[in-house]
């Protein structure tokens, strides 16, 4: 929500009688006060808050369930091809203000609330945000729910619902705190329990085999299990923007089987049966706060497993009752698998196939490998999934055996194809032999798969080049490229209601639906009337943030200044410290020299650590330290200020987003798979200084290297650096400044003299720098130059922003939606008739 929010577009649909339909101004007061006494139980006099937000929420979902059911209704009679999306992470954000834009209806409910004496914006801000993700992984899967619905595919998003989500992140004495995540306190107006769509899922214990008595001597293997999990569903309606089709978010949510609890019940030992009901529950109940580094926890292999198991099952079961037997499943149902934390599926539908519905190994393996793609989203050797072996066997006694015969066919087949090639067979096996054992998961997504893409092009080069190149060798023809992209209704429309309308106005409405239509906007670039709006607008969206950041970080920042922001999680490769060296080399610059004429800046932090991450907590700790010493600094006043905004998610980033004017993707190059940060910030008018990094590179060829701001080396120099033997302590010998400011960094200055504070974080740039920041400093230091000369000329700024934005079409989640539907998931639209309220069904 960004400055005086009027108007965000309203949705054309043709001929639409709003009071009929439940959606005009009155409908929706009446509809609200119903709500606010019938399931919230209050009269307006007394109603707080929260009970209002609750009431229109309400009142919102009842049009989505009204066009709920009947999308699932005609996904039932034509028996439609669905793409099930299997990820551990939704990052869905608050649902409101986009169930409200996509149903058209955001002025409406706008005067509704205003003539019930409520302000809209306040409502929304009322919304907990379910935190079911990390970051860029988990908002992705989100965005594409939002592209699945607005291009009326069917699809069914599967994953866990997470009791708490992402913890919520405070600064405390400089330093990340991490407060608990409790979003379902006062439950979700979205989720509806479905105590009726439940499976029981089996857990540990052992497997027994045995030869069938009759003339087939089959083998027959049982799992018995330690434990059974039993799985609800809980779902969540997913409505595309101006169309009538509301997509299922299924998520799993663990309970004690009944059985479990009346067997201990009826013994006497009632405390037993409870210690099973809470132990159940516990496999449910936290989202791992790890983006990128794997913990190898039990419990982790139990969600991922428990879901999956659950989602299967649910497929299963609908083409049952469609069909009569599952030889047809992979024509019914196509499973992208977001990363390898759902990759368990593919030994689990062998395991439901072979063993539950008795098929023969050949014609199930066919139809697992028909059914599955998967998608890789990581190039860093520590994030690549492996489970120790003796964890796993003891968790999933079956899937291991299952596992074992898969890798066995397989690797029959490397041997056929690679006669005689020991190192390959040992570097492909889904099993790691050396030395502690563990199974590959992102092997066995492979295997198991008939589709394998990367998420920008860059980096399905480097997939198929390094990380799975023993596969693309093999099967070259199962890799692809799927740049990512972001949805334009929540991160422009919904974010930024009035640039949209300027949009509107100057090109017409539709282009939220057709992104490349952004293109009509060039001519308006060289207009200096349009660029003087277009100044106005984000000015306004900047001064709207500066009231956020008054409020979470009680910091007065400066909107005359060039908000510079680097948003995303704290990790060493994404290098926020590179950032910070830039800052401290600008401040002490501007300390040497009063006199220095540059743009004045705010550099804006946002972004959690993973709590066990002791470099990136440090990460966070010099910023704050920076953001402290900077803005006591009175020579700094007007000219250099630093932000650490705390519990950055996906609200806080659509105040972010439309406010800034340099969006920082600075990664070393080879490390970051795509990026999403940096498409939203390009569709707000934020100019990028980055590296060759991820989607940067197509970012970079859309709006032309004129306006972008490239630095640093490149995939192959880093590579060569690399060979060569690279030595940060060189470069820091080499360049006197870049040797002041690290030795300010270590000299205390920014702890009040305490030295050992960032010890760690200096020695380790010295002496590794893993990340190369040493290599590109100089290079980013020239480049924050120009970025500065280009700020000061608002006339030429004006023009590259408006560039920005006019070339970002590419990068909406529509365009990289369709093809993943043409190109892996051969899926077809399936158009939904609205009947309306008043007639046939009610
Ligand atoms: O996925 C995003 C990309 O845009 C980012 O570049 C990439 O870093 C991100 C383990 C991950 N890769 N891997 C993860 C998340 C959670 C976890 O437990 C790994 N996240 C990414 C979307 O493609």
């Amino acid at each position: 929500s960004a400055g005086a929010r009027s108007a965000p577009v309203a949705v054309p649909l043709v001929g639409r009688d709003d009071e009929r339909m439940g959606l005009g101004v009155e409908a929706l007061k009446r509809a609200f006060l119903d709500r606010l006494v019938y399931s919230q139980a209050r009269f307006p006099e007394v109603a707080t808050r929260r009970d209002c937000f609750q009431a229109l929420a309400l009142a919102v979902r009842d049009r989505l369930l009204q066009r709920w059911v009947q999308t699932a209704r005609t996904y039932r009679d034509k028996g439609s091809r669905t793409v099930c999306y299997m990820s551990a992470e939704f990052l869905i954000g608050p649902q409101l203000g986009n169930n409200l834009i996509n149903l058209g209806i955001f002025d409406n409910a706008r005067q509704a609330m205003a003539e019930l004496g409520l302000d809209l914006d306040m409502l929304l801000d009322q919304e907990e945000e379910p935190g079911l993700g990390n970051g860029g992984l988990g908002r992705l899967a989100a965005c594409y729910l939002d592209s699945l619905a607005t291009l009326e595919i069917p699809a069914i998003g599967y994953g866990i619902r997470y009791e708490f989500g992402i913890f919520t992140q405070a600064i405390r004495d400089g330093w990340q705190a991490e407060l608990t995540d409790k979003w379902l306190r006062s439950g979700s107006p979205w989720l509806i329990h479905r105590p009726n769509v439940a499976f029981d899922i089996k857990i540990g214990g052992h497997t027994e085999h045995q030869y069938e008595a009759s003339a087939s001597r089959r083998l027959r293997v049982q799992w018995v299990p330690a434990k059974v999990v039993r799985g609800t569903a809980w779902d969540m309606p997913v409505l595309g923007y101006g169309v009538n089709t509301p997509n299922r978010l299924r998520l799993w949510s663990a309970e004690a089987p009944e059985e479990f609890d009346f067997a201990a019940f009826n013994a006497g030992n009632y405390y037993q049966a409870v210690d099973a009901e809470v132990l159940s529950e516990t496999l449910t109940k936290v989202l791992y706060p790890n983006d990128e580094m794997e913990a190898g926890q039990t419990l982790r292999l139990e969600q991922q497993y428990f879901f999956v198991a659950c989602s299967l099952r649910d497929m299963i079961r609908l083409q049952l009752q469609r069909e009569a037997d599952l030889s047809r499943f992979h024509e019914k149902f196509v499973v992208q698998l977001n990363d390898t934390h759902p990759s368990i599926a593919v030994a689990e539908l062998m395991h439901l196939l072979v063993d539950d519905y008795e098929m023969l190994w050949d014609e199930a393996w066919s139809i697992t490998q028909r059914t599955f793609a998967y998608t890789n989203h990581t190039l860093l050797p520590e994030a690549l999934e492996k489970w120790p072996l003796r964890l796993f066997q003891k968790t999933l006694p079956r899937h291991y055996e299952i596992i074992c015969e898969i890798n066995e066919r397989f690797l029959d087949e490397v041997r056929i194809r690679f006669p005689g090639d020991e190192a390959v067979l040992r570097r492909m096996s889904l099993i790691d032999e050396d030395g502690a054992r563990y199974i590959r998961m992102a092997h066995l997504a492979v295997v198991g798969s008939f589709a394998v893409n990367g998420v920008a092009a860059l980096h399905s080069e480097l997939v198929k080049s390094d990380i799975l190149k023993d596969f693309y060798e093999l099967w070259p023809e199962k890799f692809r490229n799927k740049t990512n992209g972001v949805t334009p209704r929540r991160f422009v429309l919904l974010a930024n209601p009035t640039m949209s309308q300027l949009i509107d106005e100057t090109i017409g409405k539709g282009w939220v639906t057709d992104m490349m239509r952004l293109r009509e906007l060039e001519p308006y670039a060289d207009d200096p009337a349009f660029r003087e709006k277009w100044r106005g607008i984000k000015r306004g969206n900047k001064e709207h943030l500066v009231r956020e950041i008054k409020r979470v970080a009680h910091a007065d920042a400066d909107p005359a200044s060039m908000f510079d922001v680097q948003v995303k999680r704290i990790h060493e490769y994404k290098r926020q410290h590179l950032n910070l060296l830039h800052v401290i080399s600008l401040y002490k610059r501007l300390k040497d020299n009063p006199n220095l004429v540059v743009a004045p800046r705010t550099v804006i932090f946002g972004g959690k650590a993973a709590p066990g991450y002791r470099m990136a907590k440090l990460m966070i700790r010099l910023a704050t330290a920076v953001a402290d010493i900077v803005g006591r600094d009175p020579a700094m006043h007007g000219r250099l200020q630093v932000v650490f905004f705390p519990n950055y998610n996906v609200k806080s980033g659509q105040s972010i987003f439309p406010a800034a004017d340099l969006s920082e993707q600075i990664s070393l190059a080879g490390k970051e798979a795509s990026g999403t940060g940096n498409m939203k910030f390009q569709m707000n008018g934020a100019l990028t200084i980055g590296t060759l990094d991820g989607a940067n590179v197509e970012i970079l060829e859309q709006v032309g290297e004129e306006n972008f701001f490239l630095f640093g080396m490149n995939t192959p120099e880093v590579k060569e650096l690399r060979r060569c033997g690279y030595r940060p302590r060189d470069y820091y010998e080499a360049n006197p400044h870049l040797r002041e400011v690290i030795d300010l960094i270590g000299s205390g200055f920014f702890t009040r003299g305490d030295r050992d504070v960032f010890r760690p974080l200096v020695d380790h740039l010295l002496n590794h720098d893993e990340y190369m920041l040493l290599a590109d400093f100089q290079s980013y230091i020239d480049c924050q130059e120009k970025v500065s000369e280009a700020y000061i000329d608002y006339e030429r700024w004006s023009r590259m922003s408006i560039l920005n934005v006019a070339r970002s079409g590419f990068f909406s989640s529509d365009r990289a939606i369709k093809e993943y539907c043409t190109d892996i998931w051969r899926v077809e639209p399936v158009r939904i008739e609205l009947t309306d309220l008043s007639e046939d069904d009610l």
